[in-house]
């Protein structure tokens, strides 16, 4: 699962980035291998079920504290856009094809209204957010737009040869992950169904892009920059008007997290709160730094970052939370560890895909699975639950 955040220049991404990379812990051996500067490791905030289960659990790949369990995803910093990126403006190109990839998007905004829309700084106050979000939306779609009208006379071609509607747009949107149901989702919708693409007018190539993106790369705003003053006219505005926003402010989820390091402070990533170590001396300026941050979780339930993060993998993409063992009783995998995995999976997984993600052999010879709390027999179509604690046994496991 991937996260794209992309925004404009001198909104935060970056330090959204470093925010949410910089791990409290240290952690030896993640799923995945980033090869890119931008690419990074976080972490979604979930309740383990090891409270539930009354063990003390540890985790291979994700981490357990106090029964909280942060479980790995990657990030990308996607490179900044600025208007007309879709024509190659700035580092069009880079940031789409880096977008192109994620399965959902954070858009970072400055909602603090203190830069113009190359990125500049202006009197805080004086910007316009909800034009941003206007515009880093239409940017992505009208750079689909330029993908479907690449080419017309192939269209021309395409559209003569007996392929459906679907097909060809499926063919041209390859690249952006684009599935058929998505796209005949919005040709049902805008009843386009029938009609030959070349004779599409401008809006409706228009609206079938901005339809579509909507599907494919879901966006969550993350509203940077609310612990300056001037955010809050905007916040009410934005939030009226868009359903996922998220106060944020990711200069201070940076600070908690060195203060973590320093051992200044007991915090968790998303925690509503936090205290001082009693031991520790703190400066008066570090103390009135702490103060600050501390107020504005108060006001807002957290700095914004985790809960950003949280939306994107539960609310958008609607991933559920599995946790596979091999041995029922124990809650363990073949070296003894407790739940030793906390796997996201898709709305629609079944018992079969989750043993096909362990393993593609686990998947080819699986016979059934068991739902651990109850102890029941469960099919491979079986739909997993969140928090199903599930034994797979398979003809390939047994050898
Ligand atoms: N007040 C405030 N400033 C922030 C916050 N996040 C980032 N900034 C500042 O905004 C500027 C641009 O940040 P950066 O992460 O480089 O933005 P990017 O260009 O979008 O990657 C820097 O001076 C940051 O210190 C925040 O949450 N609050
Ligand atoms: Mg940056």
């Amino acid at each position: 699962m991937l996260i794209g955040l992309i925004g404009k220049a001198n909104v935060g991404k970056s330090t959204f980035f470093s925010a949410s990379t910089d791990n409290i812990v240290n952690i030896a051996n993640y799923p995945f291998t980033t090869v890119k500067p931008n690419l990074g490791v976080c972490h979604v905030r979930i309740k383990c079920v090891c409270t539930e289960f009354r063990v003390k659990d540890n985790p291979v790949h994700s981490i357990c504290i106090d029964g909280i369990r942060f479980v790995p995803i990657q990030i990308i910093d996607v490179a900044g856009l600025v208007p007309g990126a879709h024509e190659g403006k700035g580092l069009g190109n880079k940031f789409l094809d880096d977008a192109r990839q994620a399965d959902a998007l954070i858009h970072v905004i400055d909602v603090s209204g203190s830069t113009d829309s190359d990125g500049r700084p202006l009197a805080p106050g004086t910007g316009d957010p909800l034009e941003d979000i206007r515009f880093v939306e239409e940017e992505f779609d009208l750079w689909l737009v330029s993908i479907i009208k690449r080419d017309w006379d192939n269209i021309r071609e395409l559209d003569s040869s007996g392929l459906n509607t679907n097909q060809i747009l499926k063919k041209r949107l390859s690249g952006f992950g684009v599935t058929e149901s998505a796209i005949d989702k919005v040709l049902n919708k805008l009843n386009l169904h029938n009609k030959k693409i070349r004779s599409w007018t401008e809006q409706e190539i228009f609206e079938f892009c901005k339809d579509t993106r909507r599907i494919v790369k879901p966006v969550v705003i993350a509203a940077n920059k609310a612990d300056v003053l001037t955010s809050q006219n905007y916040l009410e505005k934005i939030m009226e008007k868009y359903t996922h926003v998220i106060p944020c402010t990711s200069e201070f989820e940076m600070l908690l997290r060195k203060a973590v390091k320093n051992g200044f402070v007991h915090y968790l990533p998303g925690d509503d709160s936090f205290e001082s170590k009693g031991n520790v001396q703190l400066s008066d300026k570090q103390k009135h730094a702490l103060q600050i941050v501390s107020n504005f979780i108060k006001k807002h339930g957290s700095t914004g970052v985790q809960e950003t993060l949280n939306v994107a993998c539960f609310d958008l993409l609607r991933k559920k939370v599995v946790y596979p063992v091999e041995d029922e009783s124990k809650l363990t995998d073949k070296k003894g560890n407790i739940l030793p995995e906390a796997y996201l999976l898709n709305e629609e997984s079944t018992a079969k895909d989750l043993a096909n993600v362990i393993h593609q052999e686990l998947g080819k010879g699986f016979l059934f699975a068991i739902d651990v709390r109850t102890k029941k027999r469960l099919g491979a179509d079986y739909k997993l639950k969140n928090n199903d604690v599930i034994k797979i046994v398979s003809a390939t496991s047994r050898k």
